[in-house]
Parts: C-alpha cells; sequence; structure tokens
C-alpha cells in the first residue's frame, strides 16, 4: 500500500460462508465482479477451470482504511465468465488472527491445495502469514499449522509480512516469496509446504521493489511481478503503484529488472498475478473501477498478457470488455489445436498484439480489428509466427485469416507453413498452396505431421508489411 496503514482489529471471528451456494455471474467484463468488491486476485488453473482466489474488500463508502475479514473463490472454463463460489476462508479459519484478510495465493502439492495468506495475528507485531490447506481447489479449507509460518519474530523477516507467492520448480522445491514496505523475502519450504527450510534471504535485483510479489516461470526463466511506486517510469504520483517485473535463471535470483508490465491502475494499490491458461498467458488484477469503488473498494479485472519473442513481457491493455472467451480445445481429428499453443513470432509491431492469431476471433474482413491485429510493421520480406504445444500434436490442415489494414500492412505476397523435424524447420509435405487472400480464411491441407511445433512463413508484397488476424491449426 502506498500510504500508512492502521491495523483494524475485529475481534471476534466470523463465521464461514460454507454454504454450497454458487452464484452464477454473468459478468463478461472489466471487472469481473460488481456485485461486492474484490481485490488481491490470485490465479490457479487446475484441469480445466482457472480460478481466482481473492480478498473482499468491505470499506463502507468513502472509507479510508481496509476493512477485509473473508478470501472468496471465482471460477471460469474461458477467463471470460465467472462463478462466484463465495467465501472459502476467513480469518476466523485462522484462531490465532484477529482482522486483516489481505493478499493470498493457493499452491497445489501432491492434491492438496495450500493457501497462503496475509493476516493480522493476535500475537506481538502486525501483519503474518498464515497456511491454511484443502483437498479441492474450494475446500474446505482449515489451519494447517495452527500458527503464523512466518511473523515478526521469523529472523530477517520483511518490515511487513504480508503478499505470499508460491512458486513449485520442476524438481518439486517450493520457494516462498513476500514484503511490503520495500522488504521483499525469500524462502525454501520444507515438502510439508509448512514450514520454512533454511534461512530467510534478501532477494537482489528487484528494482523499486514495493509489495506484492508474483513468480513463474516460463519457457526455463523464472519471472517476478511486483508492485513499486516510483515515479522514475511507474506512475505519476508515488501513493499508486506500477507492476514492474524481472527476471531470474534460478529461483532465488539474482534477479535482472526489465521493466514496467502493468501500468498504473484507478486503484492505489496495484496487485496482479501471472497465469497460462488454454494457451493464453493473463494477467490478473484489481483497479477502482467497479461502480462506488475506490482504494478500500477494489475489483479484480482479467486482461491478455503477451510476450516478445525474446521473452520480454509486454506492457498490459488494461480493458474494460476483458478479454475473449478462451473455451480451449476439446480433442479429436479436426480438433482446432491454436488457442492451447503459445505463441511467438519474428516481430509484432508495439501497437499490435500476437494475442490475436489464437484468441478464436472470427473476423468479419481483413480490417477487422474486433479481436486484435497481429502486424509486423515495419518489417518487409519474411517474418513468422508460431505455435509451440507441450508435447507433440499431429496436424494436417490450418487455416489463416490475413490482416490488412489498407495502409502499412497488406495481404502477403506468399507463404509457407513449415514444421519443426527435431532439427530444423521444413515446409510441411504436400502441402496444398498457401492462399494469401483477404477477407475469408485460407486453408491449406497437407500430409499429417506430427510436432511440436508449426510455423507460418510469411513473405510480403514490396514496400508493405503483413498481418493475421487468426492462424488456426487442426489435429489430424
Ligand atoms: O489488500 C491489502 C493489501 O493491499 C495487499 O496485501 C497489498 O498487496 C495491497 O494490495
Amino acid at each position: 500500500m502506498p500510504f500508512r496503514h492502521r491495523a483494524v482489529k475485529l475481534g471476534a471471528a466470523i463465521a464461514l460462508a460454507t454454504s454450497a451456494l454458487v452464484t452464477p455471474s454473468a459478468d463478461a467484463s472489466n471487472p469481473i465482479v460488481t456485485s461486492y468488491y474484490t481485490a488481491d486476485p490470485a490465479p490457479l488453473v487446475v484441469g480445466n477451470t482457472l480460478y481466482i482466489y481473492a480478498g473482499r474488500d468491505e470499506a463502507a463508502p468513502g472509507g479510508n482504511n481496509f476493512l477485509m475479514r473473508e478470501w472468496r473463490v471465482l471460477s471460469s472454463t474461458d477467463a471470460a465468465s465467472w462463478t462466484d463460489h463465495g467465501a472459502k476462508a476467513n480469518i476466523g479459519t485462522f484462531k490465532w488472527a484477529g482482522a486483516d484478510a489481505w493478499a493470498s495465493e493457493v499452491e497445489p502439492r501432491n492434491g492438496r491445495y495450500y493457501w497462503y495468506t496475509s493476516v493480522n495475528g493476535n500475537g506481538a507485531g502486525w501483519m503474518d502469514i498464515g497456511v491454511a490447506v484443502g483437498d479441492s481447489p474450494l475446500g474446505p479449507f482449515t489451519d494447517a499449522k495452527g500458527g503464523p509460518l512466518v511473523s515478526d519474530s521469523t529472523p530477517n523477516s520483511s518490515g511487513l509480512n504480508i503478499d505470499p507467492t508460491v512458486f513449485t520448480d520442476d524438481d518439486g522445491q517450493a520457494y516462498l516469496y513476500w514484503g511490503g514496505y520495500w522488504g521483499v523475502r525469500a524462502a525454501k519450504l520444507k515438502p510439508n509446504m509448512i514450514e520454512l527450510d533454511g534461512p530467510v534471504v534478501t532477494p537482489t535485483g528487484l528494482t523499486d521493489y514495493w509489495e506484492a510479489p508474483w513468480m513463474f516461470k516460463r519457457n526455463g526463466l523464472y519471472y517476478m511481478i511486483y508492485a513499486a511506486n516510483d515515479t522514475n517510469g511507474c506512475v505519476t504520483s508515488s501513493s499508486y503503484a506500477c507492476q514492474r517485473y524481472a527476471t531470474a535463471t534460478s529461483p532465488l535470483g539474482p534477479w535482472r529488472h526489465r521493466g514496467v508490465v502493468l501500468g498504473q491502475v484507478s486503484s492505489t494499490t496495484n496487485h496482479a498475478g501471472v497465469v497460462q491458461f488454454n494457451g493464453q498467458w493473463y494477467m490478473v488484477y484489481h483497479n477502482a473501477n467497479a461502480p462506488g469503488g475506490g482504494n478500500f473498494r477494489r475489483s479484480v479485472a482479467v486482461d491478455l498478457l503477451n510476450f516478445n519473442a525474446d521473452g520480454t513481457m509486454q506492457r498490459v491493455t488494461q480493458t474494460t470488455t476483458g478479454p475473449p472467451p478462451n473455451p480451449g480445445t476439446g480433442t479429436g481429428p479436426g480438433t482446432n489445436l491454436a488457442p492451447s499453443a503459445t505463441r511467438s513470432t519474428s516481430f509484432v509491431s508495439a501497437w499490435e498484439n500476437l494475442a490475436a492469431i489464437n484468441n478464436g476471433g472470427v473476423p468479419a474482413n481483413s480490417a477487422d480489428r474486433g479481436n486484435l491485429a497481429y502486424g509486423n510493421w515495419p518489417e518487409r520480406g519474411t517474418q513468422w509466427v508460431e505455435y509451440t504445444w507441450p508435447s507433440s500434436r499431429s496436424i494436417n490442415k490450418v487455416a489463416t485469416y490475413w490482416f490488412d489494414d489498407g495502409q502499412g500492412i497488406d495481404l502477403p505476397a506468399s507463404c509457407q507453413v513449415q514444421y519443426w523435424n527435431g532439427t530444423s524447420y521444413v515446409p510441411v509435405p504436400g502441402q496444398s498452396g498457401c492462399g494469401v487472400a483477404g477477407n475469408t480464411f485460407n486453408t491449406t491441407t497437407f500430409t499429417a505431421v506430427t510436432t511440436t511445433r508449426l510455423r507460418l512463413s510469411i513473405t510480403s508484397a514490396p514496400d508493405h508489411s503483413t498481418g493475421v488476424l487468426e492462424w488456426q491449426a487442426f489435429q489430424a
């Protein structure tokens, strides 16, 4: 929080709303819930479902302090429409706590779900980190430890022990990062997930760190996004915050600061999480945009997050529409495998969006940017877009809808479908031709290839660049 906190002791614990009531939400725009206020979202994918764990802001209109007593769960199967599962934990979950149900995150392990929370303990000091556990993403959750995992008495703990993010590496080692008031800390977790394993360390390289870390890994690189409140490219006033990010080649750093990934939002605090779901990356964050909203009446929003070919993150565009529905794919011949692919490109213009190519859009014509557009102006000659899947897919058809903005981006002169044969990119065998017509899907069929990577090589017309609105790839 880029302002001073004052602890609000609530005394008695609140009864947990454990009823089976599930309130369907018709919301398909940002903020994703407007019937009450939500904050500090933490996404988690389990199977074909995207969950968001969030605190609830209950401050009265005009209130100038947090009133937060419970943590709630929302879910979606397309990242656009949300189901509200209500409160699944609250201050009363932790007998040793008394107030301030601040930021939290859920981490799965061995079929159990560990919910790390910021909460005000009744003991010495202010904020602690507690951990609850449940046997399903929706709980029920109970205190896993019977006391704080981190408190002010933990050696080398943060000046404000809030905002846990837990990341489990491929080797099974879990890491806890946390901290507010510019004090980021990290520690390993034991396999039981409820004890620190070794000393608390102070990571380096998280430039201008303020609070709200979120850690993830992509293509072997570790990423940390976190709130900063400097006025050196982050926010216009240090009362507000942005999300900066850093990368590292090992989970405890050292970190290399890479820039701002989410600009200032309409609430003073800025707390976000990153997740990949059905092949698309998303940033989940909060703002003050719901009716009657404010700094202590915040609301969760979801938007597309995209990466450049070199692994750097593109700055998130904050929308009121939210992302398009992304239901993923079924299985079987004829299934469009593009939505579950990770996309990359040789070049994308800063104002265009590579997410266009597999976000399921159905263009009305080649100038229709309604579901985003990928373009590579001012590059000319041969450029490419590419899909990667985590394991091999058998593919025998693609369909391409070209982008033509009537200006620098024109229909291509030619194209070719290629696949990775384990050593290099080669043309798919027996391709029926690669059409370059506008205002339609151009279908290319070929002898089925089994591959993890498919590429569309695009050669521009003279003095023009090229673009794609949608590129589908079909299972053989
Ligand atoms: O919601 C309470 C606190 O505000 C969180 O713990 C911080 O990250 C900030 O969002």
